[in-house]
């Protein structure tokens, strides 16, 4: 199977497909390394990485790049964020083709306006699209796409914005009329009360997508009790794994003067040499060096 069949064929089986966050390539290799079952081509991340707000700062090539840079690295699914799809239906029909050919397997495009601010942030400017208009870049995207397993996710953030279930249901339907294949719903509520209760009343029939950040008491196992989640997101933890690592790593070795203490704890030079990919260029080398 490739990339897009593995991805459709979770999302039909009612499986719960697992996606890590990655903000660069070596991080997508660990998520692979570490079972998961797709990678997130987050924006937030990626804009971390660059020490940005993820607020449309990032141009779009700036994300293209990275989301193919992932792709040739690992063997699964890439999910690509392409947050409000860089501007109206027309700028989401030239962007999908685009996404399918850096080799991600699924676009996740929200519903509010251009240039978007950050979901999560306490008191951040959250505006919609009329519901009318993001159903023209949905299908858009469904149109554009030249493989129909690739999967067009609309994610809805009537709920971040604050305006309630009822807009949220209104507009995770409409999305799905307009050719949507899943519906991420998103919450920064602290716990999963508001999440469980859009999922308990979805009447759709497309699966729903969700990224416990803002309320990690919610488990797999939770989440897939539901019976109606296809995928979940966890949607920036290799930038905060990695914040919080260097961090410690550093206060280390300026508080002791050196590395002799911290060196033992960290991953060999021989390691991140195997993570850039040694055996396969050895293998070149071997063969093709006179
Ligand atoms: C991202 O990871 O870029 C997301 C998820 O879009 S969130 O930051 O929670 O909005
Ligand atoms: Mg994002």
């Amino acid at each position: 199977m490739n990339k897009n069949e593995t991805l459709r064929a979770a999302l039909d089986s009612g499986r719960l497909f697992t996606a890590m966050a990655a903000h660069n390539p070596l991080a997508a290799v660990l998520a692979q390394e570490a079972g998961f079952d797709g990678i997130w081509g987050s924006g937030f991340e990626l804009s971390a990485s660059y020490a940005v707000p993820d607020a449309n700062i990032l141009s779009m090539g700036a994300h293209l790049e990275m989301m193919r840079a992932i792709a040739s690295v690992v063997t699964v699914p890439l999910i690509a964020d392409i947050d409000t799809g860089f501007g109206n239906a027309v700028n989401v029909h030239y962007v999908v083709p685009q996404y399918e050919a850096a080799g991600a397997s699924a676009i996740v495009m929200e519903d509010k306006t251009f240039p978007k601010d950050t979901s999560l942030r306490a008191g951040g400017r959250q505006e919609l699209v009329r519901i009318e208009e993001f159903q023209g870049k949905i299908a858009a995207a469904a149109d554009a796409r030249k493989d129909k397993r690739f999967v067009v996710v609309a994610r809805v953030e009537a709920l971040i914005a604050g305006l309630g279930q009822d807009e949220a249901i209104r507009r995770g339907l409409a999305y799905e009329e307009a050719g949507a294949d899943a519906i991420l719903i998103h919450s920064k509520q602290k716990t999963p009360d508001e999440i469980l209760a859009f999922a308990r009343a979805w009447p759709g029939k497309t699966p729903l997508v969700l990224v416990p950040t803002a309320y990690p008491q919610l488990t797999e196992a939770d989440i897939a009790a539901l019976g109606k989640v296809g995928v979940v997101i966890y949607g920036n933890h290799a930038i905060r794994a990695a914040v919080g690592a260097m961090r410690k790593v550093f206060a280390q070795i300026r508080a002791e003067g050196g590395l002799r203490q911290v060196d033992a704890a960290l991953p060999s030079v021989a390691e991140i040499i195997a993570l850039q990919g040694d055996e396969a260029m050895r293998k070149v080398e071997a063969r093709y060096l006179r």
